[in-house]
């Protein structure tokens, strides 16, 4: 089994990586965005998903040096993109941890300021199990680093996981839609447009723009932009992938 120490040692041995997941902007179709995405690299294992060690990181507390980390290394690539032309805003996911240490704003300042990076291209995704313990701190947190130009995201909106309290007490500028919203599509197609067709509504009442995750089908793109989602991302527009593979992507989709 995987113990926190070794967690600890793999971030300082450079043994974590990012893959990105491009977002795209359905208005214009254009790429507006990745979602960087934490995996390790792990010598006798081989490549760990976020699901076999995010869960023991946030039991141990080790989440928050490796959000620092991660918070480091996105930014310094998306600064590295923005100097080749690729003008991208990228997410980074934000642990619950993270609020009781009451770093974050610091860290996110620390990260952009040593990258070079614009506050405007960076978005921090929570969701709500990452506030649920003290929201009035939390929420006054995403205040601060909003006010400073960095966008915030609530993921895996119309999951088990969120409600309609994070929406009126967390200033996000953004809602991402659950997948399992979107996969409904396929099982029951009208009632799932409605549901997403509310949660957008819902979204743009409160100066949101709605972001559809786990789009998977060519069917699911088309609907989904027809019920005013601004934003997409899933298989199907394209797969998490490392740094080096974004930029040819982004050609070669044109
Ligand atoms: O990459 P994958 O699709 O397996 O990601 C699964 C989940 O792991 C995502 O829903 C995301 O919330 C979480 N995750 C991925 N990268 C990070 C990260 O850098 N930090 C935190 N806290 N969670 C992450
Ligand atoms: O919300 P979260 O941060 O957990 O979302 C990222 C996760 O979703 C990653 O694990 C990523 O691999 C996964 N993912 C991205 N696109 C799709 C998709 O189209 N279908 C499914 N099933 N998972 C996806
Ligand atoms: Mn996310
Ligand atoms: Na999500």
């Amino acid at each position: 089994v995987l113990v926190a120490a070794e967690l600890r040692e793999a971030i300082e041995a450079g043994q974590l990586v990012l893959h990105y997941q491009p977002v795209l902007h359905l208005p214009s179709g254009e790429v507006s965005g990745v979602e960087a995405l934490v995996r390790w690299q792990h010598p006798e294992r081989g490549l760990l998903m976020p699901c076999d060690f995010i869960p023991l990181a946030e039991q141990t507390g080790v989440v928050v040096q490796l959000t620092r980390w991660v918070l480091a290394e996105a930014t310094r690539q998306a600064a590295a993109w923005e100097r080749a032309g690729l003008a991208l805003v990228t997410g980074v996911n934000i642990s619950a941890a993270h609020f009781g240490t009451g770093t974050l704003v610091a860290d996110v300042h620390d990260a952009l300021d040593a990258a070079g990076l614009a506050p405007e291209r960076l978005v921090l995704e929570l969701t709500e199990t990452s506030v649920a313990e003290d929201p009035l701190r939390a929420a006054a947190q995403f205040a601060q680093l909003r006010v400073s130009g960095v966008e915030v995201s609530i993921d895996d909106f119309g999951s088990g996981f969120s409600s309609l309290s994070q929406l009126v007490s967390i200033p996000a500028g953004i809602l991402k839609l659950d997948r399992s919203l979107v996969a409904g599509i396929e099982v029951r197609r009208s009632e799932s447009a409605a549901a997403i067709a509310a949660v957008v509504g819902l979204g743009a009442a409160c100066g949101m723009r709605s972001l559809a995750e786990g789009v998977e089908t060519a069917g699911q793109l088309e609907l989904i932009a027809e019920l005013g989602c601004t934003h997409a991302q899933g298989f199907h527009i394209a797969r998490p992938m490392p740094a080096a593979e974004v930029a040819d992507w982004l050609v070669i989709r044109r």
